[in-house]
């Protein structure tokens, strides 16, 4: 039996619609490795007769320098680490592939933008920022989106994140950043959390940063799911056509299931109870067939229009609004194969943003101009040597051949005798490719640069805060009673008094007074009466002005901002909580069960224990959980059918109440059916939109698939922040 076939069996992996014929797939089939039916053996090849027993000098005696096949196996493991991504060191990635829709000639060359017929392989890792590799998935931080797209003419690396502005302008202020959020130095404290006081000493002394940080406290710091969020590619990339003309883009990834967040009470209690809700998800969604999806966007600025904005395209604290330019949606990215190793895929991963294709070029922002040397440097230290892109996950589908030789861990057996270039020993091969309006070489855009050799930040860069006052303004009501909530968190948490009204008063008040005064009363610090003026040099040797809010953006208001106005409109892959215990009415949770999986969504059935149960109708349900086990944070709504039985499960069981009473309090559809209806007004649960009542499970369905539509009550937020937590 072939490997294949034997993975195929085992995993189930090999699905038809799970090959995509994917390019990728079959290269790293030659690297998979199946040891089912084979003999344990030492990595030579020698077969092991006791791996339970060191040789010894008697069975009683001292072990034996000669046992070779303990030693290799012992020092093997000694060097299983290698050094976690100094960021984004905590991820999960999946296989896939890229569409394009219509050919994009006018804009690109880049052959996989051409044709829509293509399936470019993509491997894509999300993470978070600060934790290291063992933290918790739901933390509030950024999240890395970066995609490794395996093209026939070399990998094209989008190296991303789900907010499309960065905290700094020039990538020399990196390492200061990276230092400021991590733990602290002196203790290693606090994992996975920016809310301390280094972090808040650096971006308050900062303000470049505050248009970052804003996003960063906005509830796009907590997804619920990574097929949840947006992705950026945040810089201004080019792109050049066949006749070498060149336009600016900004790179988007829409999520076709539409963004939500958790709330942060929810991302905090998963953060312990399933550290692993992020990663689980995606892997369970692929492994369920309900692939996630996003739609690749594109904002094109014509050369001409660089100049034409109230900031600078170089600028990375700095977005396009949506009304300025337009997203146009270009092609779709599919998810659809989890790795089958997460070490040898996921954390070997390496990508780097200086991967480009021809028709892709860099611009000169110059965060993404020091990132183009820190990625390569990174890999050598983390994957040990100049080869890491041999490895499988790295190597490209397309041929790949140079005169770079030797060196740690060297894979391709290079034949021939000439390692130089020009040479006639060998033909002169591998020989250039001059560029051309296809298949051609990589062709640097030649843009005429005039300039004198300078440390300075130009001060286009200089306005620090419109743009956050933007983000602001745009959001709903309920965004910013978030965003206040998590400033006082997060400052809340700052031992030094000074940094936290440094922040109020030099950063918060020149974003919106609304906001300063808010998180300065929740914080114990006196409520500003005007915005001031930052008492440190900005990077462009200005100290920034201090503004009246409002005063500089030409774009007021940009609702493409707003989460609220980027759902998907229905319940497709969202998880529902079907409660259950003994004399359950099976019908309900029938009706319900179906008619969920009719709109692609996906149920549990959750009972108090995760001992089957009997239906009322005498049939015997299988629980997915205990109401312990999965609790109802790892949900996005709560179904409990009829009738009576239901009633009693709750009676006296805090558990089951909790279950409920949480689910209410994160705003949570919840529908109650025949007599478990009841329990509304045992639990005290006001009568809202959300809260469903009905004789069974069909007259509950409409207005409860409307509810998880809209992710959230909003309307309860108030009512619900009675409910202890
Ligand atoms: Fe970075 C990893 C995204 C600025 C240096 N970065 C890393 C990853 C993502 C980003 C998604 C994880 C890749 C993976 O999954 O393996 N980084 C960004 C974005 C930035 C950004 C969107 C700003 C727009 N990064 C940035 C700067 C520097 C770095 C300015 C250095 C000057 N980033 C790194 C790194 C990492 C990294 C240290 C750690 C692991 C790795 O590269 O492979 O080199």
């Amino acid at each position: 039996m072939s490997s294949k076939q034997k993975q195929s069996e085992l995993a189930g992996t090999d699905a038809p619609d799970r090959q995509n014929n994917s390019k990728k797939i079959e290269q790293l089939e030659v690297a998979r490795e199946d040891a089912t039916g084979e003999a344990l053996t030492t990595n030579t090849g020698t077969r092991i007769a006791d791996n339970q027993n060191t040789l010894k000098a008697g069975e009683r005696g001292p072990s034996l320098l000669e046992d070779f096949i303990m030693r290799e196996k012992i020092t093997h493991f000694d060097h299983e680490r290698i050094p976690e991504r100094v960021v984004h060191a905590r991820g999960a990635a999946a296989h896939g592939y890229f569409q394009v829709y219509e050919p994009l000639s006018d804009l690109t060359k880049a052959d996989f933008l051409n044709d829509p017929a293509k399936k470019t392989p993509v491997f894509v890792r999300f993470s978070t920022v600060q934790g290291p590799r063992g933290s918790a998935d739901t933390v509030r931080d950024v999240r890395g989106f970066a995609v490794k797209l395996y093209t026939d003419e070399g990998n094209f690396d989008l190296v991303g994140n789900n907010m499309p502005v960065f905290f700094i302008q020039d990538a020399i202020k990196f390492p200061d950043f990276v230092h400021a959020v991590k733990p602290e130095p002196h203790n290693e404290i606090p994992t996975g959390q920016s809310a301390h006081d280094t972090f808040w000493d650096f971006v308050s002394l900062t303000p470049e940063s505050a248009h970052m940080v804003l996003w960063t406290m906005s509830d796009r710091a907590i997804p619920v799911q990574y097929r949840a969020m947006q992705g950026f590619g945040v810089h201004t990339f080019r792109m050049i056509n066949a006749e070498g003309k060149s336009v600016f883009v900004k790179f988007h990834w829409r999520p076709v299931s539409g963004v939500f967040s958790l709330v942060w009470d929810e991302a905090q209690k998963l953060a312990g109870k399933d550290p692993d809700f992020n990663r689980k998800n995606l892997w369970e969604d692929i492994e369920n067939g309900d692939y996630p999806e996003w739609e690749l966007g594109l904002q094109v600025i014509p050369e001409e229009d660089e100049h034409k904005f109230d900031f600078d395209l170089l600028d990375p604290t700095k977005l396009v609004p949506e009304e300025l330019v337009p997203v146009k949606i270009v092609g779709k990215m599919t998810l659809n194969r989890n790795p089958d190793n997460y070490f040898a895929e996921t954390e070997q991963a390496a990508f780097h943003i200086g991967h480009i294709v021809p028709g892709i070029d860099f611009s000169n922002d110059p965060l993404l101009q020091g990132r183009l040397f820190s990625y390569t440097d990174t890999q050598l230290l983390r994957l040990g040597g100049p080869n890491f892109n041999e490895l499988p996950i790295n190597r490209p589908v397309c041929p790949f051949h140079n005169n770079q030789r030797d060196a740690l861990h060297r894979q391709t057996i290079n034949k021939g005798r000439a390692s130089y270039e020009p040479n006639s020993i060998d033909g002169g091969w591998p020989k250039e490719t001059p560029p051309g309006p296809s298949g051609g070489g990589f062709e640097s855009y030649p843009e005429a640069i005039s300039a004198t050799k300078i440390r300075k930040r130009s001060e286009s860069f200089g306005d620090h805060f419109s743009q956050a006052t933007l983000f602001w303004n745009s959001m709903s009501a309920p965004e910013k009673a978030h965003i206040i909530a998590a400033y006082s968190f997060e400052l809340g948490k700052v031992d030094r008094m000074f940094i936290r009204e440094r922040e109020v008063n030099e950063i918060l008040a020149n974003i919106d007074m609304q906001l300063a005064t808010e998180v300065a009363a929740n914080i114990g610090v006196k409520p500003p009466s005007a915005p001031v003026k930052p008492d440190v040099k900005a990077a462009d040797g200005k100290s920034p002005d201090a503004k009246a809010p409002d005063t500089k953006a030409s774009v007021k208001q940009s609702p493409a901002l707003s989460q609220m106005n980027l759902l998907a409109g229905n319940i497709k892959s969202r998880k529902v909580a079907i409660l259950i215990a003994p004399g359950v009415k099976g019908a309900d949770v029938d009706a319900m069960n179906a008619a969920l999986k009719q709109e692609g969504a996906m149920a549990k059935l959750i009972a108090p224990s995760a001992a089957p149960v009997k239906t009322a109708e005498g049939n015997m349900l299988e629980p997915d959980g205990s109401m312990e086990g999965l609790p109802s944070i790892a949900f996005d709504a709560v179904f409990v059918p009829g009738d009576e039985a239901m009633l009693k499960a709750f009676e006296g069981n805090g558990v089951a109440l909790h279950y409920l009473l949480e689910a209410y309090k994160h705003l949570k559809a919840i529908a109650l059916c025949g007599k478990a209806a009841d329990l509304a007004d045992k639990l005290s649960l006001q009568p809202d939109e959300g809260l469903l009542k009905g004789a069974d499970a069909g007259a509950v369905t409409k207005g409860f698939f409307a509810a998880i539509a809209d992710h959230r009550v909003w309307a309860r937020e108030e009512k619900a922040k009675a409910i202890p937590a």
